[in-house]
């Protein structure tokens, strides 16, 4: 999500809003389950976007990212150096390649998304380091969830683990609300920040840090859609749908 929504009121959901998505979160979580199982050298993005669409529609969802803000395509596909909004196309996966597929359902008129990184056969050291820090900072993140918490405690927690590791964390994206919209209040920021926002019991929101092995910076390509790392290096990301329990959180997006 592009860091420039703004703050006010943040929608406390009903536990029957609850209940519709943990039925959505579900079918993304296996979306994208699936989706990883196709990760192998010689896969298409395009194939992989194929199966998306093809398995949504059977479910009776639809692909929220399909033609969301003119995205022309039915999931995100972000390889190697590729931050985030990675359109699928015809480029064949090889040995090495690491991938982010990001997945969002809508069904019965609530959204859940999630995301994670595939490896294509055998990868480097240095991309399963990077791969394995991008869900950890993930969790770390998630860890701070609880009535009562900072917003900003997700951003300290996840900033300061990837810090550890030399890593840099993307500033230019963040997490969001989720419910009947696709992006709701408030933003997640994923780096240390002053935000005074507290979370409270029923607030649903992602947490989806992208990951960086140099800089923090990113462009965006001349498609207008693919962001990738300003210097060239890899970048990782993992995302989950979060809901504020009454002692911590519950993550939405399992199977
Ligand atoms: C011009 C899009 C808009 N935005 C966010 C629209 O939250 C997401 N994933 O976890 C997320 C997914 C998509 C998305 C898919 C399409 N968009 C993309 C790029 C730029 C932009 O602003
Ligand atoms: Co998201």
């Amino acid at each position: 999500m592009a860091n420039r929504l703004k703050a006010s009121a943040i929608r406390i959901k009903t536990p029957v809003e609850i209940e519709r998505m943990r039925k959505v979160c579900r079918l993304a979580a296996e979306t994208l389950r699936r989706a990883g199982e196709m990760v192998r050298p010689g896969v298409t993005l395009l194939e992989i976007d194929k199966f998306v669409h093809d398995f949504t529609f059977d479910n009776g969802a639809y692909p929220a990212p399909l033609n969301y803000e003119g995205f022309p395509k039915s999931v995100c596909l972000s390889v190697n150096e590729v931050v985030t909004h990675g359109i699928p196309d015809g480029y064949e996966l090889k040995e090495g390649d690491i991938v982010n597929i990001d997945v969002t359902s809508r069904l019965d008129g609530y959204h859940g998304d999630c995301s994670a990184m595939f490896r294509a056969g055998a990868v480097s050291p240095e991309a399963e380091r990077l791969c394995k820090a991008a869900r950890e900072a993930m969790m770390r993140g998630i860890g701070a969830v609880r009535p009562g918490a900072f917003f900003a405690d997700v951003g300290e927690a996840i900033e300061d683990y990837c810090d550890e590791l030399g890593y840099s964390v993307v500033r230019d994206y963040c997490g969001h609300g989720i419910g009947r919209g696709f992006h709701e209040e408030p933003l997640v920021l994923h780096y240390r920040n002053s935000q005074r926002i507290r979370m409270a019991a029923g607030m649903i929101f992602t947490v989806e840090p992208m990951v960086n092995a140099g800089g923090w910076q990113v462009r965006t390509l001349q498609d207008g859609w693919t962001t990738v790392t300003a210097d060239g290096s890899l970048s990782a990301q993992e995302e989950h749908t979060i809901l504020v329990t009454r002692d911590g959180y519950e993550i939405l997006t399992v199977e």
